[in-house]
């Protein structure tokens, strides 16, 4: 266990219930989803203002440490990872894999992604279940020039992406991952992406709902077509428009 990760000795907790959509109650296929992730330990931090202020206030009250401090998102971020846990990669040891469908495939390290030229975004982040953090700024490489970089050959429609946390999944169509919003991420809030939130590396996806934006970014794979990720095999849409998808029509979004 990585001593400097404050989020690490937190045990797994259950997810929280569906919100039922307006309109539209939350199907059983996503229901059964959550379920099955609660009980994989999907959410282990929360902002302390909801009923998962057990996890984090334990730490806060009695953390002779002090590392919980260094979260610096605590309170307006939740910590997901299907996994239950955070995995590591230093920024060193860091490389993002480009395959499939390229001309050249490419392993980037995170000095070579920082080489490129950067975009910076502020954005509301919105996860699907309810909560949002407004406002966060993303800054990273857009995705499209990853893509380039590589050289995508005409047969690719879909871009497909894996976690190093060994489980996540998600894939974008290739019209989506060349929008200029689509980025492959490393630093949130102006910071280095803490290894909670997917760093070094993640990818953010500003106009689709969170579980787009695949934290631990190991694998871009370039692919004909797209296969459902992680969350959307439990249900949820596989174009993921923020306020236009999951049973939600938004005209305000
Ligand atoms: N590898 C991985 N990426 C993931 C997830 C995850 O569990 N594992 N959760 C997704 C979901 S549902 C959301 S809302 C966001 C949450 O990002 P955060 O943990 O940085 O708040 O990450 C997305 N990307
Ligand atoms: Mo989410």
């Amino acid at each position: 266990m990585d001593t400097a990760d404050p989020a690490g000795p937190v045990q797994p907790a259950q997810v929280p219930p569906a919100q039922p959509i307006e309109g539209k109650p939350v199907g059983r296929r996503v229901f059964l989803g959550m379920l099955g992730a609660g009980a994989a330990g999907i959410l282990w931090g929360a902002k302390a203002s909801d009923g998962l202020s057990k996890i984090l206030r334990p730490l806060t009250e009695h953390d002779s440490t002090g590392l919980t401090s260094l979260l610096p998102t605590a309170g307006r971020f939740r910590f997901y990872s299907v996994v239950g846990f955070s995995p590591h990669r230093s920024n060193t040891d860091y490389r993002l894999n480009i395959t499939g469908l390229v001309d050249r495939p490419a392993t980037l390290s995170l000095a070579d992604l920082q080489a490129m030229p950067s975009t910076r975004l502020v954005k509301d982040f919105q996860c699907v279940t309810g909560w949002r953090v407004p406002q966060v700024p993303w800054t990273g490489v857009r995705l499209a020039d990853v893509l380039d970089h590589a050289g995508v050959q005409p047969s690719a429609r879909a871009v497909l992406f894996t976690s190093f946390d060994g489980s996540y999944t998600e894939s974008l169509t290739l019209d989506q991952a060349r929008r200029d919003d689509v980025m492959v991420a490393y630093a949130m809030e102006d910071h280095p992406i803490s290894a909670a939130h997917g760093g070094p590396v993640r990818l953010y996806v500003a106009p689709m709902y969170g579980y787009k934006s695949c934290k631990w970014l190991d694998t871009i794979q370039l692919a004909p077509k797209v296969v459902p990720g992680y969350w959307e095999q439990g249900g949820y849409d596989v174009d993921a428009w923020i306020g236009k998808s999951n049973g939600r029509s938004d005209p305000a979004v």
